[in-house]
């Protein structure tokens, strides 16, 4: 209570006070048992006599003791009913932001910061002292917490777990290091960040490692494992071995467990014993140095470690049938990105200049349409306008030089019929159309597929966005018929989304292999709502790795032209010529 007091007087903007409470607040958790054990056995004075804590704060623990509140923490909680511990707790929210917060968008808890986030980002980078990286940050704080006892989203920690590797590549005697583990598979979601390192002073690195920044609690230290909490919410383990050892090392802490399992009893049965250590006969090391050497001493080619939970890869490598992955880096354009018109953080011509220095040669601007009131969605004159917006920035990256191309789409509503919130004519004018499932979750799942096949069969839908709506650790997957919805986007032409913004990474593995099998063609998408998030293309990449997919069957590694040919809207005129 005097801590929030101290918190609420700082919304408040009062100078001096919120530091008196805050040390108070200290004082008070410093003492060696409940301070009403104290008051009720030496009386208020002892209480007056903490380090901290003067008369009138005295009083007021008092108060607390015997009546449960005190007068001022009542006003103030009148004057900002807000959970202000818990929000003040996310990373990058001070009681200042917070009264912003509060004042202008009504927000109380994080359920309330959760939905400004979602609905109006635009807004809220708005407000004075706010902008995009403030939004972008508070985003990524708001997921932390709320899954810090679960998984996180791969793409909330890569960076950091990247940051940290180069850190630990500067210590004196490293060798090597890598990203190990789950998140060197890419699966969507990590548990921990598992780092190996080769080195020739393990002591050393055990150091620096419980020294790092990031670490707030260490589990274990010493020179072959160190294991440790950091602030980000999520455990990391280090491990140290010799150089000799790597590719072995590797290919064990890579995992998955499974893998490692079939792995090992397939070399037991061709005579091998496969440890972390390396491939052995006998006694003698038979590979050990690389992960090549060692898929290669079993007579089969190196496996990417996208593809290594035991869901076949063995036997296909075994069978001389694995697929040739879909390289990183090999997309070409990003097929559903956020403006300013509805609920992007930045213009259409910032968005296509982030884009192209980024590397692509083209996105598809895809705002909401109307049905999605909370996020100022288009209606068809708005989307005349922003056709009107596009060409211009068209004409002025052409001016320029600049060989990048802005298309025009939509991410329209997907009605709880099947049908869309906006006309046909509308559609007709625009480059590409995705639709996305923004409402009505838990149908049933005849009725979810009947919606779904409604959408798919619209002979201007393109692409079916983020295709269960899932959100990571806050809302479940909608189900449908798998096999009646990919048949029908085979048969269609109607594109499947793999949405890579990190907390969506929809569709899930499984789904993509699922897809590809049945010949659905796919697509790679950011959802960027900023500049920033277009980097996310390539966890896109990872994911649809995961699913197995190759390079032939996601669209938007064609160049723009190729790419809208192979659209559905096109693939009729395509086929007549
Ligand atoms: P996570 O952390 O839940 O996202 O998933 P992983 O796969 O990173 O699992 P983790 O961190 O427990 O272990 C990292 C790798 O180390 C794991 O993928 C395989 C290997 N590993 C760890 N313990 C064992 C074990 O008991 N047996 C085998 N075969 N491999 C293990
Ligand atoms: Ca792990
Ligand atoms: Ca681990
Ligand atoms: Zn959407």
């Amino acid at each position: 209570m005097l801590e929030e007091t101290g918190l609420r007087y700082e919304m408040a903007g009062v100078p001096f006070k919120p530091r008196a409470y805050e040390r108070a607040a200290a004082a008070v958790r410093a003492l060696p048992e409940p301070v009403c054990e104290r008051y009720r056995r030496e009386g208020q004075e002892a209480l007056d006599a903490l380090p901290g804590i003067g008369e009138s704060i005295a009083q007021h623990i008092a108060d607390i003791c015997t009546r449960g509140t005190f007068p001022e923490f009542d006003e103030l909680r009148k004057r900002f009913p807000v959970a202000v511990r818990e929000l003040t707790a996310l990373e990058g929210l001070g009681p200042k932001r917070l009264r912003l917060l509060y004042e202008a968008f009504g927000v109380k808890t994080l359920e309330d910061l959760r939905n400004v986030l979602e609905h109006k980002p635009h807004k809220l980078a708005g407000l004075p002292g706010w902008g995009e990286k403030t939004v972008a940050h508070l985003r990524e704080s708001l997921a932390l917490a709320q899954q810090t006892r679960g998984r996180l989203p791969l793409g909330f920690i890569l960076p950091s777990a990247e940051r940290i590797l180069q850190t630990i590549l500067a210590i004196r005697g490293v060798r090597r290091a890598a990203i190990a583990g789950s998140i060197r598979r890419r699966k969507e979601t990590v548990g921990d960040i598992d780092i190996l390192v080769a080195t020739t002073d393990p002591e050393r690195l055990a150091e620096a490692v419980v020294a790092l920044p990031e670490v707030v609690h260490v589990h274990q230290k010493g020179s072959a494992r160190t294991s440790v909490r950091l602030s980000l919410g999520l455990d990391m383990d280090v491990r140290a071995i010799e150089e000799e050892r790597w590719g072995a090392a590797l290919l064990y802490f890579t995992g998955s467990r499974a893998h490692n399992i079939h792995l090992r009893t397939y070399a037991e049965s061709m005579g091998y014993k496969l440890n972390e250590y390396g491939l052995f006969q006998g006694k003698r090391c038979v590979a050990a140095e690389t992960e090549e050497e060692i898929y290669a001493a079993l007579h089969m080619p190196y496996i990417p470690p996208e593809l290594r939970e035991d869901a076949g890869e063995i036997e296909a490598a075994l069978g001389g049938t694995l697929p040739t992955l879909v390289p990183y880096g090999a997309l070409q354009g990003d097929c559903q990105v956020h403006s300013t018109w509805t609920d992007g953080t930045a213009s259409i011509e910032a968005m296509a200049r982030a884009a192209w220095e980024s590397g692509l040669s083209y996105i598809a601007i895809t705002d909401h349409t109307r049905a999605l009131a909370m996020t100022g969605g288009l209606d068809e004159r708005a989307l005349d306008r922003q056709a009107e917006e596009i060409r211009r920035v068209n004409a002025t990256l052409q001016k320029e030089g600049i060989a990048f191309r802005v298309l025009h789409g939509a991410e329209v509503n997907l009605l709880k019929d099947g049908s869309l919130d906006i006309s046909r004519e509308a559609l007709a004018k625009l480059d590409c159309v995705g639709v996305g499932v923004h409402s009505h979750f838990s149908l049933p799942p005849e009725e979810q597929t009947k919606r779904l096949l409604h959408a798919i069969e619209h002979p201007l839908v393109d692409i079916i966005f983020h295709p269960t709506a899932r959100l990571i650790g806050r809302r479940d997957p909608i189900t449908f018929d798998v096999d009646a919805v990919f048949t029908a986007c085979a048969r269609t032409g109607t594109a499947l989304d793999i949405d890579a913004f990190p907390d969506r990474m929809d569709a899930s593995d499984t789904l993509i292999r699922q897809a590809v099998e049945k010949g659905v063609r796919l697509v790679v998408s950011t959802d960027a709502h900023a500049p920033s998030h277009l980097a996310y293309r390539e966890l896109g990449i990872a994911q649809a790795r995961r699913g197995w997919a190759p390079k032939e069957s996601i669209l938007n590694t064609l160049p723009v032209d190729a790419f809208l040919a192979h659209l559905k809207r096109n693939r009729s005129r395509r086929n007549a010529r």
